[in-house]
């Protein structure tokens, strides 16, 4: 539907007669008017959660969704009815029945989201939502969606695209993420969730500066808003809707190295061997789509790959796991012996054509079949064709390609027909056929959901990694994911950080970019400072074309290597510190990376360009420079209250100053009040840090922090958590080591405090025994 059309055709639906008994109804939790065709009820999940729905033809239509579980859409809280609408402990909602007109405010009466003057607009099956944009209301989330980190003036698309070589420019690319947070300068926040699959647009203020306007041409109208005050509830909410991410083992936050073109089991061991003797640490090296026989998923190609479970046993004898590409495409090879296709066959597992017929494109194999991923009989007959590769070994898988994208389509739409046929059989949708329409945006979730659900079937108790380029809302319960195919340029470091960004507050914590670029590659020193500011990111993976000139840490020389390395050592001794947020991260949906108004909302009132700096957690602020090609000063503001250098540990006297961009530097800066739980360097997490778990102390307001440690692979394991704090007493420093919970047993016998800018005159341990490690204050 052409925006243009669908406002045309929505003038005539909104001149609305006004019938005399315009009223509202009381309905549970919540309340619903009706005008003409249009019913629209508004009910609270939570005192935060409103879920709306608007029927066009009186029903609602079925109540599913592949983002919300059903348990949660479920969910209600009383309400109490005002004379237009009604009030939770949280947020009172008004709605005007003659126009179907919604707003919300807090408990103060501050609005904080209100419709525009034309709020629903139907034609047929498509529609249009219009809410107010206040004039100084910023817009982020939405995924991985390009633009600037600020969405704010841009009209975005949710279409799954594999977009090769995408620029800041391009929209839209590989997620759909309907999932935006608006906030205001004075602080007040709200999210809106539109759980809708369908070609939905996104417009932020593009067509008219005053407005918020979602469309799409068919679907629920189905959305939730999501009251903050803070951007960090939202997000929190956000993800109490449609799910944390499960804690990834932790080897997925070390240093990870891949290529396409990775070639043969010796070249994969060479790489391994370099990484070590170059003493660069590293946990995974990936395994592209070269290891499999004529690009066949689920084959190995036995001449330069003999012997799989030999190699990921070697290679994890050198600290390393092994993940292995498995795109979501079938070869077509009928009566070959190619189990994935004749087993598919034989459960009907692939989608078919309008006509009924196997849909048959050509992808890596050449012609490819795809698995129908809204079935669960489907998904799990996909996650069992993983249990070879499971016997082999491999710690993890890649699902590539899952928008789906297929070669040389007649359309040129690199995608299936939009009139292939799916079946739905799954969760608590009616069982029914959908076209591609409704099921292109969560096809890769839905392939992701089969992996994840096979390896924790064929592997119980062993933690999942899954990496995909696809996903919808929620898909974050199933896999990490990358931004694909980006370039090494300048501007694809800038959008890079942006991307990530707005993925930890579109619920996708695990995340991250090819290092250096994909596609082109990188100058020594543009790979140099993406090195920097990757080992400060989720998932820290170096990844370039086949084509591309190498990218690994070695490529550029001894010193480029050396300022490399320094920084992926750097990242290993924080790794307690970022397990610890990713643990937090599985129950709060705090990302690990935040943009710095997350727990500094004044940040967005800062006079500097923030586009690029961001926090790790709460206590780690990294000033990356917002044009990090750029030999000029820069200028850093940190937000309100005490900081750190995190170099040097002294503390910062000024709260604005210049930067001289250095090529081996990046400044970061500890929160005052941070307690920050380091370790010895290791080359690979599957190695026992030697000496003392270090603790460094920073003294502030709210001094504060946390450790927890598990055995890093099992669910459910035994784990630790212990709380330690600091209070400034007139003597001194007073800590606190909290009480031990939890029977891990931890691989220090000692914990060294190193206290910044004062000693500390007390240290007090928690009080059941074997709690007291000896504690050396330094
Ligand atoms: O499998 C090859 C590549 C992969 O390296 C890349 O990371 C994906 O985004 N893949 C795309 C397919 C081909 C890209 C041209």
């Amino acid at each position: 539907m052409k925006l243009a059309r669908l406002l045309a055709a929505s003038a005539a639906v909104l001149t609305f007669a006004q019938p005399a008994d315009a009223a509202l109804t009381a309905v549970p939790s919540g309340v619903e008017a009706a005008q003409g065709a249009l019913r629209i009820r508004v009910t609270a999940l939570t005192d935060s959660i409103l879920r709306v729905r608007v029927a066009r033809e009186s029903s609602f239509g079925e109540d599913a969704s592949w983002a919300v579980p059903a348990a949660v859409r479920r969910q209600s809280v009383p309400v109490s009815p005002t004379a237009d609408g009604f009030r939770t402990k949280a947020v009172i909602v008004h709605l005007d029945p003659d126009k179907l007109r919604l707003s919300v405010s807090d408990l103060s009466g501050r609005i904080i989201v209100a419709d525009g003057a034309e709020p629903i607009s139907v034609d047929g099956k498509a529609f249009m939502l219009r809410k107010v944009l206040p004039f100084d209301q910023h817009i982020f989330g939405m995924g991985d969606k390009t633009a600037l980190l600020d969405r704010r003036g841009y009209t975005f698309t949710d279409w799954n695209t594999d977009f090769f070589g995408f620029t800041p420019a391009s929209d839209p690319i590989y997620k759909s993420i309907p999932f935006y947070i608006g906030t205001s300068n004075d602080g007040a926040s709200y999210g809106l969730f539109l759980d809708n699959s369908w070609r939905a647009t996104f417009d932020f203020g593009h067509r008219d500066s005053n407005a918020i306007e979602i469309s799409a041409p068919d679907g629920p109208i189905d959305y939730y808003l999501i009251a903050g005050p803070s951007v960090a509830d939202v997000t929190r909410r956000y993800t109490d809707l449609t799910g944390k991410a499960p804690l990834a083992p932790q080897w997925a936050l070390g240093y990870q190295q891949s290529r396409w073109g990775y070639s043969s089991d010796a070249e994969v061991r060479a790489i391994g061997q370099h990484l070590r003797s170059d003493r660069v640490p590293a946990d995974v090296v990936w395994m592209d789509i070269d290891y499999q026989d004529r690009n066949r998923p689920f084959t190995v190609n036995t001449k330069v790959f003999p012997d799989m479970k030999k190699l990921n046993a070697d290679m994890a004898a050198d600290g390393f796991h092994l993940v292995a590409i498995t795109d979501l495409h079938v070869a077509y090879l009928p009566n070959q012996g190619y189990a994935p296709y004749d087993t598919g066959m034989a459960g009907n597992h692939f989608v078919h054509k309008a006509d009924g017929s196997v849909y048959v494109a050509p992808v890596w194999p050449g012609a490819s079949v795809f698995p129908d991923f809204t079935r669960a009989s489907t998904r799990a007959w996909w996650g069992n064709l993983y249990k070879d590769f499971i016997v082999d070994g491999f710690s993890g898988f890649w699902n590539d390609m899952n928008e789906p994208a297929v070669f040389e389509t007649p359309d040129g739409s690199k995608t299936m027909p939009v009139t292939n046929i799916h079946r739905i059989e799954s969760d608590d949708f009616a069982t029914r056929d959908a076209t591609h329409s409704e099921i292109h945006n969560v096809f890769g979730m839905q392939n992701t959901r089969g992996t994840f659900e096979g390896m924790a079937r064929l592997r119980p108790n062993v933690r999942p990694f899954v990496m995909t380029r696809a996903s919808y809302a929620g898909g974050q319960r199933y896999a990490a994911t990358w931004t694909g195919d980006n370039s090494s340029t300048w501007d694809h470091l800038r959008l890079c950080v942006e991307q990530m960004i707005n993925l930890g507050l579109s619920g996708f914590s695990y995340n991250g970019c090819d290092v250096g670029g994909f596609v082109g590659g990188a100058s020594p020193e543009l790979l140099t400072r993406w090195y920097e500011l990757a080992a400060f990111s989720p998932v820290f993976r170096n990844h370039a074309a086949n084509d591309a000139p190498h990218a690994e840490p070695w490529v550029d020389g001894p010193e480029h290597l050396a300022i490399r390395r320094k920084f992926i050592e750097e990242r290993y001794r924080l790794l307690p510190y970022f397990y610890g947020l990713a643990e937090h991260n599985s129950r709060t949906g705090d990302p690990i990376m935040r943009p710095t108004f997350y727990d500094y909302p004044d940040a967005l009132k800062l006079g500097c360009d923030q586009a690029l700096a961001f926090t790790v957690g709460r206590n780690l602020l990294v000033a990356a420079p917002p044009r990090p090609e750029s030999p000029q000063p820069f200028k850093i503001c940190l937000p309100a209250g005490g900081w750190y250098d995190y170099w040097t540990g002294a503390p910062v006297a000024e709260h604005e100053f210049k930067q001289q961009p250095k090529l081996d530097f990046v400044p970061v800066f500890v929160r005052a009040g941070t307690i920050l739980p380091k370790q010895a360097l290791v080359q690979s997490t599957m190695r026992t840090p030697s000496g003392p778990l270090q603790v460094e102390v920073y003294p502030g307001d709210d001094c504060r922090g946390e450790l927890y440690f598990d055995d890093g692979i099992h669910v459910n394991g035994p784990s630790l958590r212990q709380a330690i704090t600091c209070t400034t007493t007139p003597k001194g420093l007073a800590l606190h080591f909290g009480r031990r919970e939890g029977s891990w047993r931890p691989w220090w016998k000692e914990i060294a405090v190193t206290v910044r800018g004062a000693k500390p005159v007390q240290i007090t341990i928690g009080d059941q025994p074997g709690a007291a490690d000896l504690v050396i204050a330094q």
